[in-house]
């Protein structure tokens, strides 16, 4: 039979074998050997469970030795949850020398290694996989990217269901499936953006998911610093049409997550379909989060669009289906001591910026003035 014909058949079956097997044989390079499965950005649910999920697989398949690690903080008050209750063991790191003998690189819920991992650059990556749109090519042995998928973890979920099955009865496995579920509906927004592929993969691993743990997991808590955030964003919020906008001032790097808190509570005004809220984060970068519910709007093109690129050519900003962020580093601007009127600069540009790419006249007199910096 064709492979066509098989497909046709058996829907997804053949195909999920062969990415299971193609993953497989990749991992079997690094038999008896060290892979460090490096997260990029400030870690998430769906790429933390992506990363355990990873490492068991790799165990089965005779790699001697997995680190799952990141560089950047463990930022939200729930990422920190999920790695206290589930008692996972991962490491910050600055570079990949500071582990030891490393062999191999392997990224999960990202296509490139962390700009930040000082010598990422000098390792093999062995796998890739991913649900981000690349802007390039990405470059592993092994790569599974797929836009079709509302969370990462479901592209796991398939390779654990051909090459390690999780048993109900094994505690570490049900902490697995437990976070693979937490990742699904993280990233899917307590599925409703889940794709058919998803609920599949939620349904292959709900009975053996730990509901008490998973009820603990997903109680959405929002900090105090974050509902100051969402009070400043209230406060300067400008709606022109369906777009809605605002800044919030000064956030430090701890807090940088609040700037997409902000967003997710915003966007569910219910006249607008689109938002961005953005700040000056540890005095280096104007950082925003953008959310949709727009058909015409796909993030990573919209913010492309808006911010452009740097001087590499690589966009300041980048997103997947519903959302996305931007990071727009300020440089010497950020020594300016006069914080008011740096905040001035950084509404106005980033203002002009969002109003023209959502196709308002940019014009001052359409500015809301803005509000104290904080
Ligand atoms: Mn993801």
């Amino acid at each position: 039979m064709t492979e066509a014909a098989r497909r046709l058949t058996v829907p997804n079956q053949p195909a999920a074998e062969l990415r299971a097997r193609g993953f497989a044989e990749a991992l079997a390079a690094a038999r008896g050997k060290h892979v460090l499965i490096a997260l990029r950005g400030h870690p998430d649910p769906d790429g933390i469970a992506c990363a355990i999920a990873q490492a068991h697989i790799a165990q089965r398949l005779g790699v001697a030795q997995t680190t799952v690690a990141y560089c950047h903080e463990l930022s939200h008050r729930e990422n920190r949850a999920l790695v206290k209750l589930l008692g996972l063991d991962l490491r910050k790191i600055k570079t990949v020398r500071e582990l030891g003998k490393v062999d191999f690189l392997a990224l999960v819920d990202a296509h490139e290694v962390d700009p930040d991992l000082a010598d990422g650059g000098d390792y093999e990556v062995l796998t890739i996989v991913d649900h981000h749109r690349p802007a390039s090519p990405p470059k592993a042995r092994f790569v599974d990217m797929r836009m079709d998928v509302g969370a990462t973890a479901t592209i796991f979920v398939e390779y654990l269901l051909e090459l390690a099955v999780l048993d109900p009865d094994a505690e570490e496995d049900r902490r697995i499936a437990t976070a693979l579920m937490h990742g699904l509906s993280t990233d899917t927004d307590d599925f409703t953006f889940a794709r058919s592929t998803d609920f599949r993969a939620a349904g292959q691993i709900a009975e053996i998911c730990d509901r008490d743990l998973l009820q603990d997991l997903s109680r959405r808590l929002i900090a105090p610093t974050a509902m100051d955030v969402i009070a400043r964003a209230l406060q300067a919020l400008g709606v022109r049409r369906n777009f809605a906008m605002a800044g919030v001032g000064f956030v430090t790097e701890a807090e940088r997550d609040t700037i997409a808190q902000a967003a997710d509570f915003l966007v569910r005004r219910e006249d607008i379909d689109t938002c961005v809220v953005y700040g000056v984060v540890g005095d280096k970068y104007i950082e925003g989060s953008l959310r949709t519910h727009s058909a015409s709007v796909d993030p990573p093109v919209w913010l492309e669009q808006a911010f452009g690129t740097d001087e590499k050519g690589r966009p300041y900003g980048g997103g997947r289906r519903d959302k996305g962020g931007f990071r727009i580093p300020i440089g010497f601007l950020g020594r300016v001591t006069d914080r008011a009127q740096l905040w001035q600069l950084v509404e106005h540009a980033v203002r002009t910026a969002l109003l023209r790419q959502s196709g308002e006249d940019p014009t001052p007199g359409v500015l809301v003035p803005p509000v104290a910096p904080t």
